[in-house]
């Protein structure tokens, strides 16, 4: 059998170009697809309910008379929850109770409060925060369709505060996902529609007679989603377009080779175009790992999707120290970095770009993407080095907060009314000018 994954080394003369080689990723922005995407936005703009209920029809195959008939009734959801094995229900439950209580955290710790101080002439300057009002979660319906997503999206809009989620998530053909439904009343969710595809979001963003018009759209879809959500930019906002799953594992040859090869395989198995990257020190261990990849590949239900990402995106790659593995993650920004060594905070401390950091042999990347508590939505393909996990701010904005003194206004007012002037704006001039006594 060929090997399954590139092997790379950091001494070859070469290695800076194959490592970016490997990292390039074009997200592929169709242009046929934006057309069409475009296309269904203006007809839902233009339409409103017609134009989602023709889409719906169309696309996934549903036979719905109306777009309220599209709403799933808090009975239906209900019964989601109630139709799941009681072991699921548990485990969904300890997972959403678990990811609460981080954002929870974030919010007391990014702030809620906002900020106020005053100056020494009795003026007030700060900052308010509040939470958006309306906000809608997209769901995917088809292969990528992750109850745990549903939780990572809309938990940390709940808690802060925003007060009604929407919901959408294609059911081509009718057929609905009790999980899906499930995390999202556990969520607490307010209102769900089956409804997927450019309709939803162009729905969503603008409002139609049945679908409110929400602030915020966040969730990941496929190209037309992606293509859809870039184009109400603007008119709603968005989270982050995200691109494949990606793992790297930094570790120093002290960890069992099947868990790291193992936990290659968890992000490989999401799609083809999945990243999984091991950095080590140690020639024989990654020689171990590549057995260990050789032995369990073929007992894996996904061993198609797993191989094909491996051999695409997949690399061991041999480093000098454990130093320059941890400068060299810093240069991947991955999305999930697992740092798999005996002393993990000394690597740790080294790295300034990755999306979520799993430190030590216990920390699976896996577990992060559940139930650990922390949000598995983070940013991918090097956009790391610029942004930050989904969380409780994405759903809160500010607003600054000027209340000038009688006093305040006399100094205020010169300097202001000096920069008017030098900007040809005669009434912000006038306007600082009258406060002055
Ligand atoms: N690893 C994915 C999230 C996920 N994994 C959902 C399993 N289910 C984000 O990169
Ligand atoms: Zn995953």
């Amino acid at each position: 059998m060929s090997l399954p994954i590139s092997r790379l080394d950091s001494a070859q003369a070469d290695f800076k170009a194959k490592l970016s080689a490997l990292l390039a990723f074009e997200a592929s922005e169709d242009e046929a697809i934006d057309r069409a995407a475009a296309q269904i936005l203006a007809d839902v703009k233009s339409r409103g309910d017609a134009a989602v209920l023709d889409a719906s029809n169309r696309f996934d195959r549903m036979s719905a008379s109306s777009v309220q008939a599209l709403e799933l009734s808090q009975q239906e959801m209900q019964q989601a929850l109630a139709s799941l094995a009681p072991e699921r229900r548990a485990a969904l439950e300890t997972a959403a109770a678990r990811v609460r209580s981080y954002h929870e955290r974030q919010k007391q710790e990014c702030g809620s409060a906002g900020f106020s101080y005053t100056e020494a002439d009795g003026t007030v300057l700060g900052q308010k925060v509040t939470p958006l009002d309306r906000v809608g979660i997209y769901v995917p319906g088809g292969k990528a369709a992750y109850p745990s997503s549903v939780l990572m999206n809309a938990i940390p809009a709940k808690v802060a505060g925003v007060q009604e989620i929407i919901m959408v998530v294609p059911t081509p053909d009718g057929v609905k996902n009790p999980l899906v439904l499930a995390a999202a009343v556990i969520a607490g969710v307010d209102r769900v529609f089956t409804i997927g595809g450019a309709q939803a979001v162009g729905a969503l963003a603008y409002g139609t007679a049945t679908i409110p018009q929400v602030d915020k759209i966040v969730g990941p879809g496929n190209a037309y989603v992606a293509a859809a959500k870039r184009r109400v930019f603007g008119t709603v906002g968005i989270d982050m377009i995200a691109g494949p799953s990606e793992i790297l594992v930094i570790c120093d040859g002290t960890t069992d080779p099947d868990w790291v090869a193992m936990d290659l395989f968890s992000q490989a198995e999401h799609d083809e175009l999945a990243q999984s990257i091991l950095l080590c020190p140690d020639a024989a261990y990654i020689e171990a790992v590549q057995a260990s990849i050789l032995k369990l590949l073929d007992g894996m239900p996904r061993k198609d999707v797993i191989r094909t990402s491996l051999a695409n995106r997949g690399a061991l790659i041999k480093v000098r120290d454990m130093q320059e593995a941890c400068e060299i993650a810093n240069s991947i920004a991955a999305e999930h970095l697992e740092i798999s060594a005996e002393n993990p905070q000394q690597w740790a401390d080294l790295i300034r770009h990755a999306g979520a950091m799993f430190l030590g042999r216990f920390s699976s990347e896996a577990l992060g993407d559940y139930c650990a508590g922390p949000n598995h939505v983070l940013p991918t393909s090097r956009t790391a080095r610029f942004s930050s996990p989904l969380g409780v701010y994405d759903f809160q904005k500010r607003s600054s907060i000027i209340h000038v003194s009688e006093q305040g206004a006399q100094t205020l007012g010169r300097v202001a009314a000096e920069l008017a002037y030098g900007e040809g704006l005669q009434a912000h001039a006038r306007s600082a000018e009258y406060r002055l006594k």
